[in-house]
């Protein structure tokens, strides 16, 4: 078992085995979300079941699993997805038993966490959900499709990847976290600031962990783009980096809830633009980082800037950083590794 467990954690430290394609012709694809219940998957699951997830002629089969206490609640959920009678809804199973929710999984999005309670320890936090994701790395491995991916969104989710991707068995590189919130925040600030004209080819960059640590960057793949004014430069190299790192806390401050609308559409662009394609534009993954050509140590599951084709991703070369932007990445990195450590890994 202690021999499994080192093997697994050095195919992190490997470049990644080549992925098993996502095949394109499934009569149903079922996705399984954990966390259902909470707000996220209230926003997300009719995302997915109105298509635009996997596209506007893919039926899907909703696995929703939650804790225990949380079935009325699904069962609600439930409901209201029927009463909404689309098309593209297969079905709609509820669980709190993972092997239900994973068996035949073609894709997986885990939003079940345990939250951080007043007065806990960051590592009780982190030991916490390495048990959760453990085991669920392991029904995954046994249970879902070959081809099944994953996304993390679970917080702390890179290191919650990173446990389920060394739980046994599967392929690393089809494990990933969610940083797609902090890069269209990043998008729609860029907007923001710059409108139409200044945005165009400025290319939006989430590097790191998905934390306070993470590195928001406009610059690196942005050679195509119009030279920032004085000002702009300030803006960007100041403010903009701490008002997307700290979005999510404005918005709880705010709305007295954590970003849930936002998140969704975050994991379904994710999902989307991994399994159908970005279409040759470069989005931001947290993705295992062996074999990445920016010098980030393997063993972690960082988020880059990627372009995806039918299931498969690929680092985009061709970054110029910054001696800001590195000394930035490593404090992300020396995060990610501490944390990898509390987690017992
Ligand atoms: P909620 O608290 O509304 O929902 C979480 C749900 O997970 C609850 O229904 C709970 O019963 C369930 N759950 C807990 N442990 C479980 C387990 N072992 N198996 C199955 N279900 C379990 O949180 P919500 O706002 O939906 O956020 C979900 C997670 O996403 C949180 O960890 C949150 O921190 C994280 N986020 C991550 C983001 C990212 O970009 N990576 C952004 C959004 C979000 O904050």
């Amino acid at each position: 078992m202690a021999t499994q467990k080192i093997s697994n954690f050095l195919t992190l430290f490997a470049p990644p085995r080549p992925m098993a394609a996502f095949p394109s012709n499934l009569p149903v694809l079922t996705v399984a979300i954990t966390g259902a219940a909470g707000q996220i998957g209230y926003s997300l699951a009719p995302l997915i079941a109105q298509g635009l997830m996997f596209g506007p002629h893919q039926k899907v089969a909703l696995r929703l699993l939650d804790l225990g206490t949380a079935q009325d609640a699904l069962s609600g959920v439930r409901m209201e997805l029927l009463d909404c009678a689309l098309p593209l809804l297969h079905s709609v199973d509820i669980t709190a038993d993972p092997h239900v929710a994973f068996t035949g999984a073609d894709a997986a999005v885990l939003c079940g966490a345990f939250p951080r309670r007043p007065g806990m320890e960051r590592q009780d936090l982190l030991l916490t959900n390495a048990g959760i994701f453990k085991q669920q790395g392991r029904v995954i491995r046994d249970a879902a499709a070959a081809h099944c991916r994953v996304l993390v969104v679970g917080n702390p989710a890179n290191t919650n990847a990173l446990i389920l991707a060394t739980s046994g068995g599967l392929n690393p590189a089809h494990v990933s976290a969610l940083t797609r919130l902090d890069h269209n925040r990043a998008v729609g600030l860029i907007a923001a600031r710059l409108g139409p004209t200044g945005a165009a080819h400025r290319q939006a960059v989430i590097w790191g962990n998905h934390s306070a640590t993470q590195v928001p960057d406009v610059e690196s793949l942005s050679s195509a783009a119009a030279p920032l004014s004085a000002d702009d430069a300030a803006y960007f190299h100041g403010e903009f980096i701490p008002q997307v790192q700290q979005r999510g806390a404005e918005v709880m401050k705010l709305r007295g809830l954590s970003s849930a609308l936002s998140a969704a559409k975050a994991i379904v662009d994710h999902m989307r633009d991994w399994i159908l394609g970005s279409e040759g534009r470069v989005v931001s993954m947290a993705v295992p980082s062996a074999g990445n050509p920016y010098g980030v140590p393997a063993g972690l599951i960082y988020s880059f800037p990627v372009t995806c084709a039918a299931g498969v991703w690929h680092f985009a070369p061709g970054a110029v950083l910054t001696e800001d932007i590195k000394r930035r990445m490593d404090a992300s990195t020396a995060e990610l590794v501490e944390e990898r450590t509390l987690a017992g890994l």
